[in-house]
């Protein structure tokens, strides 16, 4: 029965999650790290879309090997007492009113059903209904045995991705989807994300268990990033309205944005400041006050879009700006994101909470029209949530003001002591009233709460607060107080107050601070740098969801100092901590007073007591010694060979496939031609590189050529006569503006370059991806990658021949890598980018020596190196290039056999691809291979260099490489 256990998820705590596409890190043994962050930062969700393009990748065939599988998700999910919702799709999206609005190519629908598929896709159409089957089908089989009602992680699944439910053909699609779960062993609710206040998919044909939705308020130009749009304010009057029975669901927030190819392009570090700390601060907490209980944000850990995962807007980083970056490091998101966290995770008394109202309502007020306050509240408890911000949400001002609140102590206004609550800037917070850690109770606070609850029997709250700022708290202090670690500061008073202690903290209070050190209470204070310092982990109990806070365990300890704790465990009297450091810190622990000794990675640490008279203790960590000692080398010893042997005399295309069809279910029609097709979809050669040969003979009359090419934006597709240089298309891109995705030329003939006989127009093309869907009109994903128009200016073609990579995206020979890894250069279908292949007989030649000048061309570079960096270090590497923006060629960089990028050095902006470990192999020999395609008649030199962009003592262990070697067989 699906609706099992809607009441279930009303029920877990707060569920704040954050959006990771397991294949943008093509390596499942770091999927723990990602999980094991996300538990860091106090979230216990995670949602996860799914491809149907890579599990699918050809008609009747469904793959959940290597990095496709979800077998390792759903253990590393349950391993960090993390819930999934999974987003199996198939994930095509409407493009809402939005310039561009997805990332992935024809937004994970297959490419073959983009091609075989002739009905509308994403709607009831019998031929679309019968290619999602065997995907979906896959996904059931895998995903039952893992939900909740089984002891597995998930929770919930998306059936479709933003969509509209007023065309009866749309609705009756997702009605045959949900059809399909309910008629299989799926129990848990099936959801959907709403792009907008649209309605959809509440009631009626198609209707979702859980209706969702989705929210960019800065939307996707990350140019301009200190300018924001306001907040919205009527979420919660609109999921009263809509669907007040259920959990207010939020399935994607803005975690960050997605950046476009061009040299305008703002790249992800504004994207990461538009939707900073302070973005988060103002943004989240206004979804708190909107009574949101479920909330995903998208994206937490973004990756890398390699090979050919992205749709033609976006290039091969997917960093997002999010609060884990790319390269798997944390970044000052990561920081606020944990603070929310964590008090979320603290604070049950959040989970069920009625708006009563706000500044407007008269339901609470403040002293300053410039300060606005949303009043929640448990209706058991009557706890009270107070949510602040600057009334115009995007003021930079210093807000200061006084909130009238309801108490149990009766209606007060605060605070009392210190003068004001003070808003600076940017900034959202809350003041709690009759607020619970263990038994103990808070009158009210503005100071904020990092973690509430029990550690070894004491009540323990630990607050902060701007250094800038003044705070205070009203307790009912109880136990009797060890002083000897608790703080003498004249900036700390403490003042009787209603059977209850307002403690005040004046401004210029830092560090951290023991309040109150009793043996039933620890109050601690930080300021809120050092609070970003603490960790919270979950300490595991035994139970089936012995991982999962709130259901398995209610246990934790507190440490400060380390880059990251991934994991505490007691036994006995020793507390084991895992965790990762990037630098000598001093650490800081609070444990139940039966803990004796800690351990750091297995060593053990060297402790003097500290903070509180019983299980607090102080140590110094450090990195060991190997940490400084990685080291990477330079990329020496390149070995090159021409990969463009088509534009050769002798050249023989009789294997290639001819390119005669006439129909195609492709919606956008040739522009000129004879009524050949020649996109190279329908002809199995759907992602990257493609090479069309059109014959001709001559008459002596062949001057010229038209051409109109469509890879998609920003690609290009350079042309020749026999050996001719001809020129290069360039599908252009600046961000935002000018979306070129076709060309329409005339290509004139030297003089001489016309033979008597047989003449061959090559055509050397990239695929920047498939377009995602337009709101009406799904069919859009079927886009006319390839020659949309070829005419001669006398006379016409002979045969077209086309060719992508060995085998198409049937017979594809990389069944590891997956259909999205080769495309269809020369050197490609040799195999030259995979580790093994003997390039012993290729000239020496540096990459950095490129190509010549005179004519386009294609050349394959390869080198092999070593690395040697111990197990339990976790180094971040780059390939880098360091030659300013502008030169005309585009490289494609493959890492023992990943496409793990594509370099467009006239267009830009990207210029370092992060490379994990496990692609790299940190104990043995690694290859690197490019195809360099020159695109004009400039000399062209990359100045390529593996970068070390940092090192952290830690990371998970077992990280695993597979990275298959070259064989000879097929590769002809
Ligand atoms: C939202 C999509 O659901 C998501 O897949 C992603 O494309 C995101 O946009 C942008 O990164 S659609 C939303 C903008 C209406």
């Amino acid at each position: 029965m699906t609706l099992q256990y809607r009441s279930q998820l009303r029920s877990f705590y707060l569920t704040s999650s954050g959006e990771f596409h397991t294949f943008r890190l093509p390596v499942p043994s770091l999927w723990p790290d990602i999980l094991e962050k996300m538990k860091a930062a106090g979230l216990n969700g995670v949602s996860v879309y799914t491809h149907m393009g890579l599990i699918n990748p050809s008609r009747g065939v469904v793959d959940f090997d290597s990095f496709r599988a979800l077998q390792p998700l759903y253990d590393a999910a349950k391993a960090a007492g993390i819930w999934i919702v999974l987003r199996p799709g198939p994930l095509l999206r409407r493009v809402a009113i939005q310039y561009i609005n997805a990332e992935t190519t024809a937004g994970g629908i297959s490419h073959w059903a983009t091609s075989e598929v002739a009905g509308v896709l994403r709607t009831n159409a019998t031929d679309w209904r019968a290619a999602w089957q065997a995907y979906v089908q896959g996904i059931i089989e895998q995903t039952a045995p893992n939900q909740i009602n089984n002891g597995g992680p998930v929770i919930a699944i998306q059936v479709d991705n933003e969509y509209s439910q007023s065309l009866i053909t749309h609705a009756e699609y997702f009605q045959e989807l949900e059809d399909v779960y309910h008629n299989s062993t799926i129990t848990v609710p099936l959801t959907y994300n709403d792009p907008g206040e649209g309605r959809n998919f509440i009631n009626g044909t198609g209707a979702v268990d859980l209706y969702g939705l989705d929210a960019y308020p800065q939307g996707f130009d990350c140019s301009h990033p200190e300018n924001w749009n306001p907040v919205t304010t009527n979420y919660f009057s609109y999921h009263e309205d809509v669907n007040p029975s259920q959990a207010w669901y939020f399935p994607e927030f803005q975690g960050g944005s997605f950046d476009a190819w061009g040299p305008t392009a703002p790249g992800y570090a504004l994207c990461a400041e538009l939707t900073g700390p302070n973005f988060q601060s103002v943004f989240y907490k206004q979804l708190w006050a909107s009574n949101a209980k479920l909330i995903s944000y998208y994206m937490l850990y973004g990756g890398t879009s390699w090979g050919a995962i992205p749709f033609q807007c976006v290039y091969s980083s997917y960093d997002y700006g999010a609060s884990i970056s790319e390269s798997r490091a944390l970044t000052t998101k990561f920081d606020e994101l944990k603070l929310q966290g964590i008090f979320l995770r603290s604070s049950p008394e959040f989970y069920k909470t009625n708006v009563i109202g706000n500044s407007s309502t008269g339901a609470t007020s403040t002293s300053n029209p410039a300060a606005f306050a949303t009043f929640l509240q448990n209706p058991d408890t009557k706890t009270g949530f107070y949510v602040l911000r600057q009334t115009s949400s995007t003021s930079t001002a210093i807000t200061t003001f006084k909130l009238n609140i309801t108490t149990s102590l009766g209606n007060v206004q605060v605070p009392i002591v210190v003068s004001a609550i003070t808003l600076g800037g940017r900034e959202s917070k809350l003041v709690l009233a009759d607020y619970s850690f263990g038994s103990s109770k808070v009158g009210y606070t503005t100071a904020q709460v990092f973690y509430a609850g029990t550690i070894g029997g004491r009540d323990i709250l630990f607050l902060y607060g701007n250094s800038t700022q003044a705070h205070e708290i009203r307790l009912a202090l109880t136990g009797t107080p060890n002083k000897a670690h608790q703080t003498q500061s004249p900036l700390i008073t403490f003042t009787a107050s209603a059977n209850q202690t307002i403690v005040a903290f004046q401004a210029g209070v830092k560090g951290l601070q023991t309040v109150w050190d009793s043996n039933t209470q620890l109050v601690l204070f930080a300021d809120s740098v050092t609070v970003t310092t603490f960790w919270a982990p979950v300490v595991p109990g035994t139970s089936t969801f012995g991982n999962y806070w709130a259901l398995g365990s209610n246990t934790t300890v507190l440490v400060g100092g380390p880059y990251l704790v991934r994991n505490a465990t007691i036994s006995g009297s020793q507390l084991a901590l895992l965790g990762d450091l990037n630098t000598t810190v001093p650490l800081t622990v609070v444990a139940p007073s039966t803990v004796k000794t800690v351990t750091w990675n297995g060593a053990s640490v060297q402790l003097t007591a500290g903070v509180t008279a019983t299980g607090g203790f102080t140590a110094t960590l450090a990195p060991r010694t190997a940490v400084k000692t990685v080291a990477v080398p330079k990329l020496t010893g390149w070995k090159f060979k021409d990969s463009l042997p088509e534009i050769g005399a002798t050249f023989d295309d009789s294997t290639w496939t001819v390119a005669n069809h006439t129909t195609t279910n492709i919606p956008f029609k040739p522009y000129y031609g004879d009524g050949r097709i020649l996109y190279g979809c329908d002809y199995g050669f759907c992602e990257n590189i493609v090479l069309w040969r059109g014959h001709f003979t001559s008459t002596g009359a062949q001057t010229s050529v038209n051409l109109s090419i469509n890879g998609g934006e920003a690609f290009a597709a350079s042309v020749w006569l026999n050996n001719a240089f001809l020129g290069t298309s360039f599908g252009n891109s600046t961000n935002n503006q000018n979306i070129l995705e076709e060309t329409d030329d005339k290509f004139a003939f030297p003089a001489g370059a016309v033979h008597p006989g047989d003449n061959v127009i090559t055509i050397v093309q990239d695929n920047m991806g498939l377009n995602e869907t337009n709101g009406n009109n799904p069919d859009t994903s079927k886009s006319p990658r390839g020659v949309r128009g070829f005419k001669l200016n006398s006379g016409s073609f002979g045969a077209w021949k086309v060719q992508g990579k060995v085998g198409g995206y049937t017979g594809f020979l990389d069944k590891t890598r997956g259909v999205l890894n080769e495309g269809g250069l020369f050197g490609e279908r040799k195999g030259w980018h995979l580790p093994g292949f003997d390039t012993s007989s290729w000239a020496s030649r540096d990459l950095a020596t490129g190509l010549p000048g005179d004519s386009a061309g294609v050349g394959f570079f390869v080198t092999t190196f070593s690395l040697n960096i111990p197990s339990g270090i976790d180094a971040f590497l780059s390939f880098t290039f360091e030659e300013p923006l502008g030169q005309d060629y585009r490289l494609y960089l493959f890492v023992n056999g990943w496409m793990m990028g594509k370099r467009v050095a006239n267009l830009g902006p990207q210029a370092k691809f992060p490379v994990h470990q496990g692609i790299l192999n940190f104990q043995g020999v690694n290859t690197v291979a490019v195809a360099l395609w020159s695109m004009g008649r400039a000399a062209v030199s990359p100045s390529l260099q593996l970068v070390l962009d940092g090192v952290l003592d830690g990371g998970v262990p077992g990280v695993k490489t597979d990275n298959p070697q070259w064989t000879p067989v097929g590769r002809v």
